[in-house]
């Protein structure tokens, strides 16, 4: 018989009830000596308009169209598209080869004019306009497809190919696989409890205050008690509402001060531009109602140690399932200890 279980330091398996999935948590590694590099805080000025980025208000593209002098959003087909409107519909199943052609679009989403900023520095009123943008695209292409995915990639640690603030939306004709997992979740919970699962977890996170980032009046931001990756957040709306499009004006308002304070805390943590992938998740547009689905967003960032510092999800995540080191309450503590005003603007501040 070993000592009594510790969360903070035993491995444990935690369920994640949005995918049905397990993650291996490992705490007591976090405490393993650290001999590699710390940094600098980068204070890397870009300038706020780059002659050779094509994504640039009146640059030329790739594929030679010109951008016009944009002053706020900036939304384009993407010129490199993986998904296209008219791709002729067909299927095969052949025992086990099967494969179904797929119908959609792709168009990049710029945020700001200015080649400097990146979510975090943008004033409110500026990120209030991506999420009406954001707003807009979901509508406009939930009307032919059945899945709208805006996402932003950030960083050139997750394959973004340019520093100017963008993000992207794909939409497609069928339901990708984790949302088709999560829609099956979210009708099961709701079918047993009467209530939507988000909602419910949202209250319940708030409550206990064990993994709360920041809130405010209508949304909140955890560390998802089953977090895979080390500094993964969850943004959760505080009232029942299915898809982005359905948000008003005030709580558009109040999600981009939110957007603003935890990309904020993100890249205060490291003192760096910090790299993530982010997603919202509307429910599917499918011509049916969807009163077990929560409009929400995941970031994942890979970051663990430092600026440089990631978290590999390799061998035993790619053969086994996922693992972290720091649980989730030690990461959440760390983002809500840390200031959501710009270390940037602090500097600049005290300079
Ligand atoms: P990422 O940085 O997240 O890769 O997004 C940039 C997108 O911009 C990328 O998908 C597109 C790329 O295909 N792009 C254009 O559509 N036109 C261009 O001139 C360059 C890049």
């Amino acid at each position: 018989m070993g000592t009594p279980f510790d969360p903070t330091n035993d491995p444990h398996r935690r369920f994640n009830p949005l995918l049905g999935e397990w993650v291996l948590v490992s705490p007591h590694r976090a405490k393993r000596p650290w001999q590699g590099q710390s940094e600098e805080p980068n204070n890397e000025q870009k300038p706020s308009y780059d002659p050779t980025c094509y994504l640039c208000p009146s640059n030329t593209r790739v594929n030679g169209e010109v951008n016009p002098a944009y002053e706020g959003t900036f939304v384009f087909e993407n010129d490199f598209a993986a998904l296209k409107k008219d791709t002729e519909q067909t299927s095969e199943k052949n025992g086990l080869f099967q494969f179904e052609t797929e119908q959609g679009c792709s168009r990049v989403i710029c945020f700001s004019p200015d080649h400097s900023k990146t979510l975090p520095e943008l004033s409110d009123s500026e990120r209030t306009e991506v999420v009406n943008c954001w707003k807009a695209q979901t509508q406009e292409l939930g009307e032919d497809y059945r899945w709208v995915q805006v996402f932003e990639n950030k960083g050139a640690m997750m394959g973004c190919s340019n520093p100017h603030p963008h993000g992207q939306v794909w939409a497609q004709k069928h339901l990708p696989t984790d949302p088709a997992k999560k829609l099956v979740q979210l009708k099961q919970y709701y079918s047993e409890h009467g209530r939507p699962l988000l909602v419910e977890y949202a209250e319940q996170e708030i409550a206990k205050q064990e993994r709360v980032v920041c809130q405010n009046d209508h949304w909140v931001v955890v560390v998802p008690y089953w977090a895979a990756w080390p500094f993964e957040t969850l943004l959760l709306p505080r009232f029942d509402v299915q898809s982005m499009h359905h948000l008003n004006e005030v709580q558009s308002a109040t999600l981009a001060r939110i957007l603003g304070e935890i990309t904020a805390k993100y890249d205060n943590l490291f003192e760096t531009s910090f790299p993530y992938s982010m997603g919202w998740h509307s429910a599917p547009f499918d011509n049916e109602q969807h009163p077990e689905w929560t409009l929400h967003a995941h970031f994942f960032p890979p970051l663990l140690r430092s600026a440089s510092v990631r978290k590999f999800m390799v061998g035993y995540e790619m053969m086994a399932e996922a693992q972290r080191d720091l649980t989730p309450e030690q990461a959440a503590d760390r983002l809500k200890a840390l200031s959501t005003v710009h270390y940037k603007k602090r500097e600049n501040a005290n300079g």
